[in-house]
C-alpha cells in the first residue's frame, strides 16, 4: 500500500467520470482475475452509476464514514461488491492497492458487501430481494428523527424476481418515504433464466423483465419512474437530481437504468456467460486494450 494518497485515487483528483469509469472497469477485471473470485458482468453493467453517485451525487464524507447525515447507499445486488469497492477506492474510503486482498478471508473487501468489516459501507448484502426493505427501515429511521439525509438503494432486474423486493416497494409507498430512491441496474441478464424460446435477439438467456414490465409494476405500487440510459452520465445525473429534489408528493422513486451487462468489453457485452466467468490472462490483456490502460495500470 505504498503510494496511494487516499481520497486521489491513484489516477488524480481531477479525472472525469468517464475516465473514472474505464479505471473502474479495469479494476475489476484485473481483480477478479488475480483473486480468482467475484462477478464481473454485473459490476460492468453498473459501474457508470456508481460513478456518477459516488463522485456527484452522494452527500459523503470518506474520510468520516460513519457521519450521521451521510446519504446512505445500498447494494442489494450484493454480488456486484468488486465494482463498488473499486469505486469507492478511488473515491478515498481505502488504497486502491487493498483490492488485491478482495474476497480473502482476512481481507475488509469480502466477496459481498460486510458492513462488519468496511467502514462506509451501510448494509451487509448478497442474499438477492433483502437490500430495499433495509432502506425502507432506514429511510423511515431518517424521518422519524428529522434527519435530513437520503437512502439510495441499487437493485438487479433479476433480482426484483424476490418477492420481498414488492413488500418493500409496497411499504415505502405506503410510508410515503421521498426520502428513498431505489436504482435498477436492467441489464436484462441474470444468472441462469429459462433457455431462449422465443427471443432471437437477446444473448442466450431470456430476460428477467421483458418489455416495459419493470416500469408498469413500480407504477402500479404508486413509485415515481425515471428512465435513463444508465450509461449516459448525464441522463443519470439529471435523473438523479430530479429524484433527490423531494418534489414527488410524498413518493418513493425509481430509475430504470438500462444498460449492458460486461459493458465496455467487446466479448462480454450482452453475454450471460460472463456472470461470473474469471478472465484469462489473455482476456485480461484484451481488457487493458480495449479500455485504454497503459502498461502502468492507469487509464491513458
Ligand atoms: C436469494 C438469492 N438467490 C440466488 C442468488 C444467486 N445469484 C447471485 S447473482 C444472481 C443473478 C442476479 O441477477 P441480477 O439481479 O439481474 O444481477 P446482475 O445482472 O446485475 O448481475 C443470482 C441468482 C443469491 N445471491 N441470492
Ligand atoms: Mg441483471
Amino acid at each position: 500500500m505504498t503510494g496511494v494518497v487516499v481520497g486521489d485515487g491513484e489516477i488524480g483528483p481531477d479525472a472525469d467520470l468517464a475516465t473514472r469509469a474505464r479505471y473502474g472497469r479495469w479494476l475489476v477485471v484485473r481483480t477478479v482475475a488475480s483473486s480468482g473470485a467475484g462477478h464481473i458482468g454485473g459490476p460492468l453493467s453498473a459501474m457508470d452509476l456508481w460513478v456518477a453517485l459516488y463522485f456527484r451525487v452522494l452527500n459523503i464524507r470518506p474520510a468520516d464514514p460513519a457521519w450521521p447525515h451521510r446519504d446512505r447507499f445500498i447494494l442489494s445486488k450484493g454480488h456486484s461488491a468488486i465494482g463498488l469497492y473499486a469505486v469507492m477506492a478511488q473515491r478515498g474510503y481505502f488504497p486502491v492497492d487493498e483490492l488485491a486482498t478482495f474476497d480473502r478471508g482476512d481481507s475488509r473487501l469480502q466477496g459481498h458487501p460486510d458492513m462488519t468489516c468496511l467502514p462506509g459501507l451501510d448494509a451487509s448484502t448478497g442474499s438477492l430481494g433483502q437490500g430495499l426493505a433495509v432502506g425502507v427501515g432506514i429511510a423511515l429511521g431518517a424521518r422519524l428523527r428529522g434527519l435530513p439525509f437520503r437512502t439510495w438503494v441499487m437493485l438487479g432486474d433479476g433480482e426484483c424476481q424476490e418477492g420481498m423486493v414488492w413488500e418493500a416497494t409496497l411499504a415505502a409507498s405506503r410510508l410515503g418515504l421521498e426520502n428513498l430512491m431505489a436504482i435498477v441496474d436492467v441489464n436484462g441478464l441474470q444468472q441462469y433464466g429459462l433457455p431462449k424460446v422465443l427471443e432471437a435477439s437477446r444473448g442466450d438467456r431470456r430476460e428477467p423483465w421483458p418489455g416495459d414490465q419493470l416500469r408498469r409494476v413500480f407504477q402500479s405500487f404508486d413509485w415515481r419512474v425515471l428512465d435513463v440510459d444508465g450509461h449516459d452520465f448525464d441522463s443519470i445525473l439529471a435523473a438523479c437530481d430530479i429524484a433527490r429534489d423531494g418534489k414527488s408528493a410524498g413518493r418513493p422513486t425509481v430509475i430504470l437504468a438500462r444498460t449492458i451487462k460486461g459493458r465496455g468489453l467487446s466479448f462480454m457485452e450482452g453475454r450471460h456467460a460472463w456472470h461470473a466467468r474469471i478472465p484469462t490472462p489473455d482476456e485480461v490483456e484484451q481488457a487493458r486494450l480495449e479500455l485504454g490502460i497503459d502498461e502502468s495500470g492507469r487509464p491513458a
